[in-house]
């Protein structure tokens, strides 16, 4: 293969694209080497077939608002690849969401499945609907209405989607009731469903957990470990939250919180008590970081990121391309030793070189944000054997596989000088089996 000869030929047929392009990118250079050691890949054309999806979905979702109006959205589900196992990724709701990052984020997810050990491919969905200011109601009868055009691609041994940016406890449950009614069935299709219709216990905080399990790893080969250490954090969602709240479990300090209009920085760090604050504000009120501030008489920095802060650790967990070149020079003239990201693609090509040119710990997100459609695929197993696990069994689990994909980096990444460069590592490794299962698999 000639990575930028595959490129190239990817731009052109598929123009505008560019998170698409920015994934494959990254991928196909730090792969090309290995790709290259085995003729017999090439002599079936792998690497086009892997990455250019199986198929994608596209529809448009009618609804009517609150105040009787109709409303149009456009609905996806992109299938990428179903070498090792069903479909499966999650659902995004934004309004930024279009083909393009739905690609990335399915073309992501299928080597971060692979690494998980788990029996399961890779695919991605959503819609340019933003729940933000939306009533209940209004969620519901959108998601209804996109849930009867997805049910008919979508099953238990099929594609089995979940929660992503926008989609929570909340909206999975709308989709699971409507799916239900739909397929007249009742399986484990969706996860990241309610703990009382078959969630597994630990998937909501299983992203953020996950992130943590994972740099605790990376810090462990440093000989050292969280204990008074200072993090950064963006995003005050779900995958934000629950590594903050391991990172407290910990000993570490959280010093920023964001969400999409600003940042907060807490000197005095975000405690127990803080944080509860902020998940009744996100979770139950729906309401702005800014209202953090407010209360407890902190900075709050309207239309910014908080990657100027001077921090130990960095942990992105808001959503792609929202750490670039310039913020990773500052993260690292500030002295921060390990970046370690919750959210998917966070930094962009240029802020990855600057964090491995200075040698610190960068672990990309779809090695350490795996812990998320990890416990998915506990969730899978626990539905279709019909029981549930203790939430320590599957926290266990979860730290296990934690430990087996950062294995897997350090075995396919390290460089001579001792390095670990994780983003080669995770991308072969993740790579090996999904292709190893295409070649035995035939032309399909
Ligand atoms: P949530 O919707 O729960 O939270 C997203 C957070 O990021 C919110 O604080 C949101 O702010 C902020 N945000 C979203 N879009 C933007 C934007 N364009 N610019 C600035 N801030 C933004 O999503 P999750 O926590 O579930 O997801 C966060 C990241 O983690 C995503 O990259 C996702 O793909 C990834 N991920 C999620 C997993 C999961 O299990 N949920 C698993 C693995 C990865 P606001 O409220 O203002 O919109
Ligand atoms: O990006 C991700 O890994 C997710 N949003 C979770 C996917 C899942 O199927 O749990």
């Amino acid at each position: 293969m000639n990575a930028a000869k595959v490129l190239d030929d990817l731009k052109r047929r598929f123009p505008n694209e560019p998170e698409y392009h920015q994934a494959v990118e990254e991928v196909l250079s730090t792969i090309e080497e290995e790709y290259n050691k085995h003729p017999e890949f090439d002599k079936v054309n792998l690497i086009e077939r892997l990455c250019i999806p199986d198929r994608v979905y596209q529809f448009r979702v009618t609804w009517m608002d609150d105040k009787g109006n109709i409303q149009t959205n456009m609905g996806y589900r992109v299938q990428h690849n179903n070498a090792i196992g069903p479909y499966k990724g999650g659902i995004r709701f934004h309004a930024s969401v279009n083909l393009s990052i739905l690609k990335f984020l399915a073309f992501e997810q299928t080597f971060k499945n692979s690494l998980t050990t788990l029996p399961m491919g890779g695919g991605k969905g959503g819609s340019d609907f933003s729940p933000r200011g939306k009533s209940n109601m209004e969620v519901m009868r959108f998601v209804q209405s996109f849930m009867l055009e997805l049910w008919r691609h979508i099953g238990p041994e099929t594609d089995v989607p979940a929660g992503d940016i926008g989609v929570g406890g909340r909206e999975v449950g709308f989709m699971f009731g409507m799916y239900k009614k739909l397929a007249h069935e009742f399986t484990g299709t969706f996860t990241g469903k309610g703990r009382e219709f078959g969630g597994s216990l630990i998937r909501p905080e299983a992203t953020g957990y996950g992130n943590i399990y994972f740099l605790m790893e990376m810090l462990k080969k440093q000989g050292t470990d969280l204990k008074g250490k200072s993090c950064l954090i963006s995003g005050s969602g779900n995958v934000a939250q629950y590594t903050a709240e391991k990172v407290l479990e910990l000993g570490g300090k959280v010093l920023t919180m964001s969400d999409s209009d600003g940042y907060i920085f807490d000197p005095e760090g975000i405690d127990r008590e803080k944080l509860d604050y902020i998940m009744e504000l996100k979770n139950l009120y729906r309401g702005r970081i800014r209202e953090y501030a407010d209360k407890y008489g902190c900075k709050y920095v309207e239309g910014a990121r908080p990657w100027g802060e001077k921090a130990d650790i960095a942990l992105p967990s808001a959503t792609q391309n929202e750490l670039n070149g310039d913020d990773a020079k500052k993260l690292v003239a500030n002295g921060v030793m390990a970046v370690s990201e919750g959210a998917n693609m966070p930094s962009t090509p240029e802020a990855v070189k600057v964090f491995q040119e200075a040698k610190i710990l960068y672990a990309p997100g779809k090695a350490a944000n795996a812990g998320g459609v990890s416990v998915s695929g506990l969730e899978m197993t626990q539905n279709s054997i019909k029981l549930s696990w203790s939430a320590e069994e599957v926290d266990e689990k979860l730290k296990s596989i934690m430990k087996n994909i950062h294995e897997a980096c350090v075995q396919y990444g390290t460089e001579a000088d001792g390095y670990v460069n994780y983003v080669k590592g995770a991308n072969v490794a993740g790579f090996m089996k999904v292709a190893k299962a295409m070649m035995a698999q035939g032309i399909v």
